[in-house]
């Protein structure tokens, strides 16, 4: 048998102004879960599984598919939202392994759902106040059955990241960023680790939560994080650029963005028709 570790547990807070959640949190690059951060948003109550059914029932999602421990880019399955909700609530990841990650599709197409959120005043992101073409359409939404994993991983250009839960539970275990030559290219399963494969991973010192409706994560940049579904969930996360970051988020965001964008210019223009010359035919 392997042994189910139990790790040191990240702070839980409430009624944290925006100074102390900077000094103790951002600053010092350490998770924390935030107990009340959405207090005033509709989606708390609202978001349902009935909800999303009722209403987008027949818009059509990309589910990622889960096997041999990663996504496999190229197994997308696109299915009506009805399907894909009853799928969740009636398997779990063994028979029904796919997870709605959304890649910003789900609220730019809905842009109504908006409405039933802010975004929480600790999590002021300096991307908003870039030119247009480096805004990324955050918040994702997140739909998954019980069971749902997020393998290892850091986050997009080293930028932070909230994540609040809706519906169900979420386990997430953090490994510093400094410890990051202990989790093999980030194939060690944290919550059962095999030590014979990776004895390294004895030395790291994990945290870790849960965190249910109402409750948001906060990972600081480049702390490495896996994430499992408990229940049947729904969450709404964001990534942000802000103190803390900025010196390594921004040149790699405008060095692919730019990058992204010159070829796109330049393909458009190698693409485009040749324009008739006048007089023949
Ligand atoms: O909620 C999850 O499954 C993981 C979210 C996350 O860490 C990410 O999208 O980067
Ligand atoms: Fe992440």
């Amino acid at each position: 048998m392997r042994e189910v570790p139990q790790y040191v547990q990240v702070e839980r807070r409430a009624g944290l102004s925006v100074r102390e959640f900077n000094r103790e949190y951002r600053d010092r690059g350490k998770p924390v879960v935030l107990l009340d951060a959405v207090e005033d948003w509709k989606a708390r109550s609202a978001w349902t599984f009935d909800f999303f059914k009722s209403r987008y029932g027949d818009y059509t999602v990309q589910a990622f598919r889960y096997q041999g421990d990663r996504y496999q880019p190229d197994r997308l399955r696109p299915m009506a939202l009805a399907e894909y909700i009853d799928g969740v609530l009636s398997h779990d990841w063994e028979s029904f392994p796919y997870y709605i990650r959304d890649n910003w599709k789900f609220l730019v197409d809905h842009p109504e759902l908006s409405a039933d959120f802010t975004l929480p005043k600790y999590f002021f992101d300096w991307f908003s106040i870039m030119p247009r073409f480096m805004r990324l359409p955050y918040p994702r939404i997140f739909l998954g059955p019980k069971g749902a994993v997020t393998p290892l991983h850091q986050d997009l250009w080293g930028t932070h990241a909230w994540l609040t839960q809706l519906v169900g539970r979420k386990r997430w275990i953090f490994v510093r960023p400094e410890e990051k030559r202990f989790v093999y290219d980030f194939k060690v399963q944290p919550e059962r680790p095999d030590f014979s494969r990776f004895p390294l991973f004895r030395q790291a010192n994990p945290l870790e939560c849960t965190i249910g409706p109402g409750e948001t994560a906060f990972v600081p940049s480049g702390w490495i994080h896996y994430v499992v579904s408990l229940d049947p969930t729904i969450s709404l996360s964001s990534n942000y650029m802000g103190p803390g970051c900025f010196s390594v988020t921004f040149p790699r965001a405008v060095r692919e963005l730019l990058l992204k964008r010159i070829w796109a210019s330049s393909t458009r223009w190698v693409t485009r028709p040749a324009p008739r010359a006048s007089g023949t035919d």
